[in-house]
C-alpha cells in the first residue's frame, strides 16, 4: 500500500522533476535523494544573486559590526585588502531561517570568540534567502546554495592565501548546520562542524548528503536544545544523533525556563513583537531552539566546564547513575567539545534556566546518595539534602522518589543535583527529614535513621563520604554532618 502511494507520488512528482545549474557552485535537483517522504515538496535553490551570500571578517583589528570587511570569492582585491591571516584558525558563523548575520546573537558570538582568541572570524549572511518572505521549504532549498557558496570562498581562500580547510570550523544554527554540512561535504576535510540546534523538518529521515553528518568534517559537535517531535510540539530541531558526539542538556526537547508549547509561542511572540522587535519575537517563539546558541557563546569564555556524562537515557542521568567519566568518555558541551575529542555517542548534562545573578545557564553536578542505616525501623517520607563547601552551598533538594514514600534500612536513595555554582570539597551536609502524614504510614517510625551521605562532585570526579552513625532524625528536623571520611 505504501509502496503504490509512493509510486504515484513519484509518478506525479516527475512531472516537476528539474535542475538548475549555477556555474562553479553546480547543480541541483528537487528529485531523491532531495526529495521523499519526509521533503514531500522539494524545491529549486533560488539564484545565488537572489539568496544573496555575503561574507563579512571580523579580527581583534577589526572587531566591530562598522569595522568588519566583506570578503567576496574570486576578487583577490577584497582579500589582499582585509586582516585575513591564512596562519591562523578560521571560525564561520552561520544562521538559520529567518535569520540574519546582523542578529545580535551572531555578534555576541563573534565577540566571545575574539575575545577568546586571536583568530579569524566570518559571519555568514544569506537573510534574503532564509527571509520569512519566502517559505521554509525554499529557505531549505536555498541553503544548498549557501553550503556551495562557503565551499568555494575556503577552496578560494586556501588558493590565494594557502589557508587549510582543516583550519576552519564552522559554526551553524539550525537550517544554517545544514549549510555547514553541504559546505563540509564539498570540502571534504573542513575541520570542525558545530551544529546548533540542527534543524529537523525536511532532513529528519533523509538521505546523509541531504543533511548536516559526521562525514561532513573531521569533528562534528551538535547540541540538540529543542529536539521535542516538530509535528504536535512545534520542535524545531533534530534529536537525532548527528555528530561524531551529541550533547542533550536537559534531556535536549525543552529548556529550563523556556514555554514554547503552540499557545504561549503566539501569545508570547505577539508580546515580544511588541515590546523588543524582531529578535524578542523570534526569542519567544523559539526559546529552546535558540538556547543552543546560548550554551554555545557562553562555554567560549566560560570558567563552568559544561561537563557532559554518556548514558543510556535522560531518565537515567537525573536519577545520578551516570555520573561516572571512567575511560574518557565525558566531554563538555559547546567550545571546548573538541579539546575531548576521544567523547562518542550521546552525552547528557543538565543546566540552570539562566534566571540567577549573571545570567548563567552552566551548573556543576553532583550525585547525592544517602542510605539509610541497616538497624533502621522502616517508616514513610522524604529525605531532603543541602551541601555546602568553601564557595557555595546547594538549595535544599528532595533525594527520595516524590511518589513512593516507603523508606528501608540499608537503602540507597540517590538523585543528580545541579548547581550554578561550583561548591568546591564538600565540607558540610544537611539531611532533612519529613515523615509522611499519611494515614496509611500511621505505624511507621516517627524518625529516619542515616547510615551514610555520598556526593560525588561529576566535574572533578570526587566523592565525599559522611557517616550518619545512625543518627536519628525526626520529622522536620534537619541533621547536620560535617565528619568527611570514616568506616561506615
Ligand atoms: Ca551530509
Amino acid at each position: 500500500m505504501l509502496l503504490s502511494v509512493l509510486s504515484i507520488l513519484s509518478l506525479a512528482y516527475a512531472a516537476q522533476a528539474a535542475e538548475v545549474c549555477y556555474g562553479d557552485l553546480g547543480c541541483f535537483t528537487n528529485i531523491a535523494p532531495f526529495w521523499g517522504l519526509n521533503r514531500p515538496l522539494s524545491s529549486l535553490p533560488d539564484p545565488p544573486d537572489v539568496v544573496g551570500t555575503k561574507f563579512y571578517l571580523y579580527t581583534r583589528a577589526n572587531p566591530t559590526m562598522a569595522l568588519r570587511e566583506r570578503l567576496v570569492a574570486d576578487s583577490i582585491a577584497t582579500l589582499s585588502a582585509s586582516h585575513f591571516s591564512s596562519s591562523k584558525p578560521t571560525r564561520m558563523v552561520i544562521h538559520g531561517f529567518t535569520g540574519s548575520a546582523e542578529h545580535a546573537w551572531v555578534q555576541t558570538i563573534v565577540d566571545e570568540l575574539l575575545l577568546k582568541e586571536d583568530i579569524n572570524v566570518i559571519t555568514v549572511d544569506w537573510a534574503d534567502g532564509a527571509s520569512i518572505g519566502g517559505s521554509y521549504g525554499q529557505a531549505t532549498a536555498n541553503s544548498r546554495v549557501v553550503g556551495a557558496e562557503v565551499a568555494k570562498i575556503v577552496n578560494y581562500m586556501s588558493a590565494q592565501t594557502g589557508a587549510n580547510a582543516r583550519n576552519f570550523h564552522l559554526i551553524g544554527h539550525s537550517l544554517g548546520c545544514h549549510v555547514a554540512g553541504y559546505a563540509g561535504d564539498i570540502l571534504g576535510n573542513v575541520g570542525r562542524i558545530t551544529a546548533l540546534d540542527a534543524s529537523e523538518p525536511y532532513f529528519d529521515g533523509m538521505d546523509a548528503i541531504v543533511k548536516l553528518d559526521p562525514t561532513d568534517a573531521l569533528f562534528v559537535d551538535v547540541i540538540h536544545s529543542d529536539g521535542s517531535p516538530f509535528i504536535g510540539t512545534l520542535g524545531m530541531g533534530t534529536s537525532l544523533p548527528t555528530g561524531h558526539v551529541d550533547f542533550y542538556p536537559n534531556g535536549g526537547e525543552y529548556q529550563p525556563g523556556c514555554h514554547d508549547n503552540f499557545v504561549s509561542s503566539v501569545v508570547s511572540t505577539g508580546f515580544g513583537l511588541l515590546t523588543e522587535g524582531y529578535d524578542g519575537a523570534e526569542a519567544a517563539a523559539a526559546c529552546s531552539h535558540l538556547r543552543a546558541i546560548d550554551y554555545f557563546t557562553e562555554s567560549i569564555n566560560s570558567e563552568c566546564p559544561f561537563t557532559a556524562y554518556p548514558c543510556e537515557s535522560y531518565d537515567k542521568f537525573k536519577d545520578g547513575f551516570c555520573m561516572s567519566c571512567a575511560g574518557n568518555t565525558c566531554s563538555q558541551m559547546g567550545y571546548r567539545a573538541r579539546d575531548h575529542y576521544g567523547a562518542r555517542g550521546k552525552l547528557y548534562l543538565t543546566t540552570t534556566d539562566g534566571t540567577q545573578p549573571g545570567g548563567k545557564f552552566c551548573a556543576y553536578h553532583y550525585k547525592v546518595q544517602v542510605t539509610s542505616s541497616t538497624r533502621m525501623e522502616e517508616t514513610a517520607g522524604r529525605i531532603y539534602v543541602t551541601f555546602q563547601g568553601p564557595s557555595g552551598i546547594t538549595d535544599t533538594m528532595e533525594v527520595t522518589d516524590g511518589d513512593v514514600m516507603d523508606l528501608k534500612p540499608g537503602v540507597t536513595y540517590q538523585k543528580l543535583v545541579s548547581s550554578p555554582s561550583n561548591i568546591g570539597d564538600v565540607s558540610r551536609v544537611g539531611l532533612r527529614f519529613e515523615r509522611s502524614s499519611s494515614i496509611w504510614d500511621f505505624f511507621a517510625a516517627q524518625y529516619y535513621t542515616v547510615g551514610k551521605v555520598t556526593i560525588t562532585a561529576g566535574e572533578t570526579q570526587t566523592s565525599f563520604k559522611f557517616c550518619g552513625s545512625d543518627t536519628p532524625v525526626n520529622n522536620g528536623e534537619t541533621l547536620q554532618l560535617t565528619q568527611v571520611g570514616g568506616t561506615c
